[in-house]
């Protein structure tokens, strides 16, 4: 009869430091290697319940391996068997690690400027965050400034479970000036949105003592007129007869 030997555990697995969750869909493990000196290799199990691995991988004589095709939004289990230069025997399963739900991004979303938009007088930089600390804005790359956060959104439930979810940060474009600017959000300092848009401004950061008012003709339809007047707070015209008038 034959004994078979036994192979060493791999030692601990764990994350390397420094990945960080939010980047990707792509996690680096890393564990010690086994004490035994015969090692041919190592197989990384992992699945979605704990100690029932679904998918593995040889990853040869490495102690770390980076996955990079693992789905979001759901949690992941992962341990290390190690077997010999022979590949006839194996280690035990090594310690499990798991990995709460990847995400690739915050559920968030900026409704306020997007892509590509014009941007004039104050305006409202607003969207919602599912779960966060706090929200930040950071314009022309400069300083990251908190935006007020949570609160209610009922059209957000649907996606995040609950409506606190809010955030808004009132701004003044013509502090920009003219021409093309770029807006960056983030979640507990995990980026969700990036923007360029256009500020067009009357010269100055904040136009006093004028008044004016202009009809437009065929908005919203054909045949349909409407005023819009210069509204100093707002810094920009706003539409004074919502009924559109026929001719
Ligand atoms: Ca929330």
């Amino acid at each position: 009869m034959k004994i078979l030997g036994s192979m060493a555990l791999a030692g601990v697995l764990g994350y390397l430091p420094g990945v960080s969750a939010a980047q990707a869909v792509q996690l680096t493990l890393a564990w010690d290697p086994s004490t035994s000196p015969n090692v041919g290799g190592y197989v990384l199990y992992y699945g979605h319940a704990s100690r029932n691995y679904t998918d593995s991988v040889d990853v040869g004589d490495q102690t770390q391996y980076t996955l990079t095709d693992l789905e979001t939004g759901t949690t992941y289990y992962f341990a290390i068997v190690a077997y010999d230069t022979t590949q006839t025997i194996r280690s035990d399963f090594s310690n499990e690690v798991y990995y709460p739900a990847l995400t690739t991004s915050p559920k968030a979303n900026l409704e306020s400027p997007t892509q590509g938009s014009f941007e004039s007088g104050i305006g409202l930089i607003r969207g919602w965050v599912c779960q966060a600390g706090a929200v930040e804005i950071q314009i022309d790359g400069g300083a990251r400034v908190q935006a007020a956060y949570g609160t209610t959104r009922g059209d957000t439930v649907e996606v995040c479970g609950d409506a606190d979810n809010g955030f808004g940060y009132t701004f003044n474009w013509n502090r920009l000036g003219n021409g093309s600017h770029n807006l960056r959000a983030f979640a507990d300092g995990v980026e969700f949105a990036n923007v360029n848009f256009t500020v067009t401004t009357l010269g100055v950061e904040y136009l006093e003592g004028v008044s004016g008012e202009f009809i437009l003709s065929n908005f919203p339809a054909t045949g349909n007129d409407i005023a819009v007047r210069w509204s100093e707070p707002h810094q920009n015209f706003v539409i004074v007869n919502g009924q559109a008038n026929s001719h």
